[in-house]
């Protein structure tokens, strides 16, 4: 994945003309695309390749299962043209393992801590010894929430020059600036950008918010 706009569209918009559509607008704003459940069970798993065609796809599938399943996943959506999946941390070790070697040559993204308040509940309880394993497991990265930008710094702590994706910005309450200047390499910004009237124009604002930090 590219480093050079910091900004990751979380493309959560269900119809597949629509979400195609905003992709080619803001292109040059974006270094991936996330997608997630809505657009795959609306538009099916070929989604994945046609994306994967425009820009680097991560499938934010948050695989939390057996070793086995995590495999089966992990490398079908890499055929499909993937370039990183985002697993849950806390199925353990042995599913993270599986992770990353089904991943091969593409990246996997362990979360931490979720962004929602819900997060705080459970997984930020546990998200410094979940970095602690990803690291042991060698993913790539690490999702941390751009609405508690202290945790990102504390995770970066923790992992070292490994990424950090922080999810949480705009609809969620959290600043992409903020999230970068914890330590975050890039933002995940979902509903600000693809629900927006110039869907362009925000990715611009984010863009120069970024750059203005950098
Ligand atoms: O902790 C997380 N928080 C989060 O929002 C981990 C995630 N993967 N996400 C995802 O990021 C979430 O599922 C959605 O796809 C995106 C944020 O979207 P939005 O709040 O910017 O619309």
């Amino acid at each position: 994945m590219k480093k050079d706009s910091r900004i990751v569209l979380a493309l959560d918009e269900t119809d597949g003309e629509k979400a195609l559509s905003i992709v080619n607008q803001v292109a040059d704003y974006i270094d991936a695309v996330k997608i997630n459940w809505p657009l795959v069970l609306t538009e099916g798993p070929e989604m994945i390749t046609k994306l994967s065609k425009i820009t680097d796809v991560i499938c934010d599938f948050k695989v939390a299962d057996i070793p086995n399943t995590v495999s089966l996943i992990v490398s079908n959506s890499v055929k499909r043209g993937a370039s990183a999946v985002i697993v849950h941390a806390f199925p353990g070790e042995d599913s993270l393992q599986e992770a990353v070697k089904a991943a091969g040559d593409a990246e996997i993204y362990a979360v931490t801590e979720m962004s929602h308040p819900g997060g705080k509940t459970f997984t930020a309880l546990h998200a410094e010894e979940m970095a602690m394993m990803g690291v042991r497991c060698n993913v790539a990265g690490f999702i941390a929430p751009a609405t508690r930008p202290e945790r990102i710094a504390a995770i970066r702590k923790i992992i070292g020059d490994r990424k950090i994706l922080s999810p949480g910005v705009g609809a969620q309450g959290g600043s992409a600036s903020s999230a970068i200047q914890a330590g975050a390499d890039y933002v995940i910004v979902g509903r600000a950008i693809y629900k927006a009237d110039d869907p362009r124009a925000v990715a611009e604002g984010i863009f120069k918010e970024i750059k203005a930090v950098l």
